[in-house]
């Protein structure tokens, strides 16, 4: 057997523990279709060993920041001591891990983002990306990985049973995909099993989604156009993703409400989407750009990823848009293939309050007093490249 991925049975056991114990834990996911997956994913699995979380929490990216946040752990510091597993974030918050330990929580972080070069002391990390991982695939979503964390947790708990998360694959097909993971290797084992368990699905929300779409079961194209884009779209309902709440839901009546709320807000974010973009078209005197860096206090923070990634394929150059906060503003990143957005935010880190992601695809937070700078640093990096 080839090697595992790191720490990935050293936390199967911590949570064996703390199913043992009946401990408390707190699931943390990014509120995107990967993170809020990943967090089903290990919720269900819990649960078959009788063990439900005493909170998941999915912190809001425009008003808390990405990732483990100081007002996410002022909410949950009433739950400590506690497990604390985040999903698909928290490999750059150092800060932040620190401060919830020292609010009385463990951390286990579960991700599957580029190591900035300074890592938080989480107790346990599990990310094929990180220094020392011998495992040789490193593009599993984060949802992936947690698939294989929970067939490691049945493994060692439940050996007869040990079929049973097959059943999340019809969940990690849709964060493999909407992660835009490179279908190699074991994402495309993943995808092609978990398209065909898609057809077949049990789960009300799924169901619902592919009844409001006209979906028939065509290949992963289908999938992309009609089921991703209202996991996507889905917003937060006090610290739940209302995707979150979509795929638990158990009666298809209300699921197919929900689900007819995402489909409507998908038009409208299709909508938005076009107007921010042909404002940033507006503003763009391309020929005299190395790179495209604009914000908006009007723009929709969650939209701004889609926005910059159609002026990234159109111009094939960096683009960083923002939101405009009072004092500070997050953005969004989406570089052309070939640079690296992670790699020019390292190297102007001195102007920027958070960042992290993938090479291609990524995000920031900044105080405004340093935008022009932060822009003259991008500038002048990518200029050098
Ligand atoms: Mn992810």
């Amino acid at each position: 057997m080839g090697k595992e991925i790191k720490n990935l049975e050293k936390a199967a056991k911590r949570i064996l523990k703390a199913v043992e114990f009946k401990e408390k834990v707190i699931l943390y996911g990014d509120a995107d279709p990967d993170g809020v997956i990943s967090v089903i994913i290990l919720k269900e699995t819990l649960e078959e060993f009788g063990l439900k979380p005493v909170q998941i929490y999915f912190p809001d990216r425009e008003k808390e920041g990405y990732g483990i946040n100081e007002k996410a752990l002022k909410v949950l510091k009433k739950k400590a001591p506690a497990l604390l597993i985040s999903f698909d974030c928290a490999m750059s918050n150092v800060k932040e891990v620190d401060l919830a330990k020292k609010n009385g929580f463990e951390v286990i972080i579960i991700d599957h983002h580029n190591p900035l070069p300074k890592v938080p002391k989480a107790s346990i990390i599990v990310n094929p990306k990180q220094k020392g991982d011998k495992y040789s695939f490193k593009q599993l979503a984060c949802a992936g990985i947690t698939y294989k964390l929970s067939k490691c947790l049945f493994e060692l708990k439940e050996p007869s049973l040990v079929w049973l998360p097959e059943r999340f694959l019809e969940l990690v097909v849709l964060a493999t995909l909407a992660d835009q993971m490179i279908l190699e290797d074991e994402n495309e084992e993943f995808v092609r099993v978990g398209a065909l368990a898609l057809n077949y699905t049990q789960r009300a929300g799924l169901r619902a989604l592919k009844k409001i779409t006209d979906f028939n079961g065509d290949g992963i194209e289908e999938i992309k156009q009609k089921i991703i884009p209202p996991l996507n779209v889905a917003g937060l309902k006090d610290h739940l993703n209302e995707g979150f709440l979509l795929l638990i839901e158990k009666d298809l009546k209300k699921a197919k409400k929900m689900a007819n709320d995402l489909t409507a807000k998908v038009k409208k974010k299709r909508a938005a989407i076009k107007r921010i973009t042909e404002e940033v078209k507006d503003r763009l005197d391309i020929a005299k750009e190395t790179i495209i860096f604009e914000g908006d206090s009007s723009w929709t923070l969650v939209f701004l990823g889609s926005v910059a990634s159609r002026l990234c394929q159109k111009y094939k150059r960096p683009v960083f848009l923002y939101k405009k906060g009072k004092v500070e503003s997050p953005g969004s990143v989406r570089i052309p293939k070939g640079s690296n957005g992670v790699k020019a935010m390292i190297n102007c880190n001195q102007y920027l309050k958070t960042y992290g992601g993938h090479p291609l695809a990524a995000g920031f937070r900044i105080k405004n007093k340093n935008l022009e700078k932060f822009k003259k640093c991008l500038s002048q990096y990518f200029k050098n490249q």
